[in-house]
């Protein structure tokens, strides 16, 4: 199995890419934050809790994500593997997706792939998707401020993680898409040997 990880702040083109690699690599994105605006729209439980959280730009409680992710895995398996799109986003989620691939599939993450980007440019970027995107979390500054806020406090130690396990890369987020998409064919290739 390719199972890759796009790592990065809000706003760092993760979920752009995924669609990118999900076409060449036969594996399947999910979007953990795509999966709670589904619930969101459909006014499940889960959307409705999802949404006082989302709305605040704060992390949604691991446990009921992980639950979801759980889930989602089951009722879409894929021999291929997945692009894991926003997930994990904490240390203890980086723990889960070690422990889901192993008794899962008896198998782990191939390589975990972070976006770098400033954060000026991730609010201009998060603002101008905000103008037709329908997302309420991209329209108020202040909601993207502690969306990244959030991001440095709980998210970004997640690198150690991988780091520890030599699964981890950064790529150069600014720049047209389509050479970020070619720089991480290559940094999937190379770890994909
Ligand atoms: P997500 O849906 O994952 O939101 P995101 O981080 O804003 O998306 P992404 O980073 O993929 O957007 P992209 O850069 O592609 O999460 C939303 C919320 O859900 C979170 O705040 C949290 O509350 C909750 N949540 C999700 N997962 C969770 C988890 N695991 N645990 C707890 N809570 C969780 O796109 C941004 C914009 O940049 C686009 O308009 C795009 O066109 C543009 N762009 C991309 N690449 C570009 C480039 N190279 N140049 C110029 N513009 C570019």
């Amino acid at each position: 199995m390719l199972n890759i990880v796009l790592f990065g702040p809000p706003g760092s083109g993760k979920g752009t890419q995924a669609k990118f690699l999900e076409e060449k690599y036969s594996t399947p994105q999910i979007s953990t934050g795509d999966l709670f605006r589904f619930n969101l729209k459909n006014e499940t439980e889960l959307g409705k809790l999802a949404q006082s959280y989302m709305g605040k730009g704060q992390l949604v409680p691991d446990e009921v994500t992980t639950n979801m992710l759980v889930d989602h895995l089951d009722n879409n398996p894929n021999e291929h593997g997945y692009i894991f799109d926003g997930y994990p986003r904490t240390t203890a989620q980086a723990q889960e997706l070690d422990k889901i691939l192993a008794e899962k599939y008896n198998d782990d993450v191939t390589v975990t792939l972070a976006l770098v980007v400033e954060d000026e440019i991730l609010v201009e970027r998060l603002l101008e998707r905000g103008k037709t995107s329908g997302r309420a979390d991209d329209v108020d500054v202040n909601i993207i401020r502690d969306r990244i806020k959030e991001y440095y406090e709980k998210t970004a130690i997640v690198a150690e993680h991988f780091k520890a396990q030599g699964k981890w890369v950064e790529i150069d987020g600014v720049g047209s898409i389509e050479d970020i998409t070619n720089k991480l064919y290559a940094a999937i290739d190379a770890a994909n040997v």
